[in-house]
């Protein structure tokens, strides 16, 4: 039986299910089943009608040291010298990548350790990321002639321009929590203890907002970078009609009304 290295779990009395990478002693370094695992996990998630946030992170020190360099897809071997990476990223890591973006709830990046190559590739990729204060962030493609990849070369430069995603990818230093949420590569820190926690009361804060709005945000925000002003208004013309149909937008304005809380059920 395949060994399971992800665990998907729902917060008793709530909507926020909580994805765990589980394989500490590597620092959640990822293989190829792993790898796997994860983006089913994400499907899975999202595919269930009471999970309205997702909140990712990893057990032990480490939140995920990316790419596990000894799984034998990549690992160098004598009697196979040459290694197609380009596999690894097409097969593993970009429907991985995809699945994150494309996630059909809010995600919430619970960063609880080092976060390295694929793994801070993949941290990026979700919606929100708060980190501990503990926590570093380190590129390292560099120091194994590689480029940055799983979306690393695309969504740096958006989050902290040419510039400091240069200064990362070339060189390759490794980032404090702090400095990652002063350059604007993560949304917030929080102490060790209270990381978990923070990313918890974040995702039940989205949970309880009206999911399709949300994530309909997402893919305007990500448009946006491809496209103009022209484009954006027509784009936001479009989605606003269907919204406006929709229950959400009904309780809303109800409960705005009637001064309750609105209890949104779209998904
Ligand atoms: O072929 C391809 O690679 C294609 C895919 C590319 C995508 C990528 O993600 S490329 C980038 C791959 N990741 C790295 O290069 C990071 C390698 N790891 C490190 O640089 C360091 O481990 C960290 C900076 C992440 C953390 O350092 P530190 O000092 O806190 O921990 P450590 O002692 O180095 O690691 C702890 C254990 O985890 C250690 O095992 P041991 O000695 O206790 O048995 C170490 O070997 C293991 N580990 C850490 N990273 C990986 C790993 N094992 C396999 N793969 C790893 N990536």
């Amino acid at each position: 039986m395949t060994e399971r290295f992800i665990e998907l779990n729902r917060q008793p009395d709530s909507a926020v299910a909580v994805l765990r990478l589980n394989r500490p002693a590597q620092l959640n370094a990822l293989t190829a089943d792993m790898l796997v695992q994860w983006r089913e996990a994400i499907e899975a998630a999202g595919a269930d009608t009471d999970v309205r946030a997702l909140v990712i992170t990893g057990e032990g020190r480490g939140f995920c040291a990316g790419q596990d360099l000894a799984d034998p897809l990549v690992a160098p071997d004598p009697e196979q010298p040459s290694k197609d990476i380009g596999h690894l990223l097409n097969h593993y890591y970009i429907p991985l990548v995809q699945a994150l973006r494309e996630c059909a709830v809010p995600t919430v990046c619970a960063v609880n350790g080092v976060a390295a190559g694929a793994g801070l590739s993949l941290a990026l990729a979700c919606d929100l990321v708060i980190a501990s204060e503990a926590a570093s962030f380190v590129l390292g493609f560099n120091k194994i002639g590689l480029i940055p990849d799983a979306g690393a070369s695309w969504l740096l430069p958006r989050l902290v321009g040419r510039t400091k995603a240069l200064e990362l990818a070339l060189l390759g230093d490794k980032l404090s929590a702090a400095e990652a949420a002063r350059i604007g590569l993560i949304a917030r820190t929080a102490p060790a203890d209270q990381v978990l926690p923070l990313a918890l009361a974040t995702a039940d804060r989205l949970a309880a907002m009206p999911t399709r709005a949300l994530v309909q945000t997402r893919q305007l925000v990500d448009a946006s970078l491809e496209s103009n002003l022209d484009i954006a208004l027509r784009t936001e013309s479009r989605l606003q009609s269907q919204l406006g149909f929709s229950f959400d937008y009904a309780e809303g304005v109800n409960a705005f009304q009637q001064k309750r809380p609105p209890q949104f059920r779209d998904r």
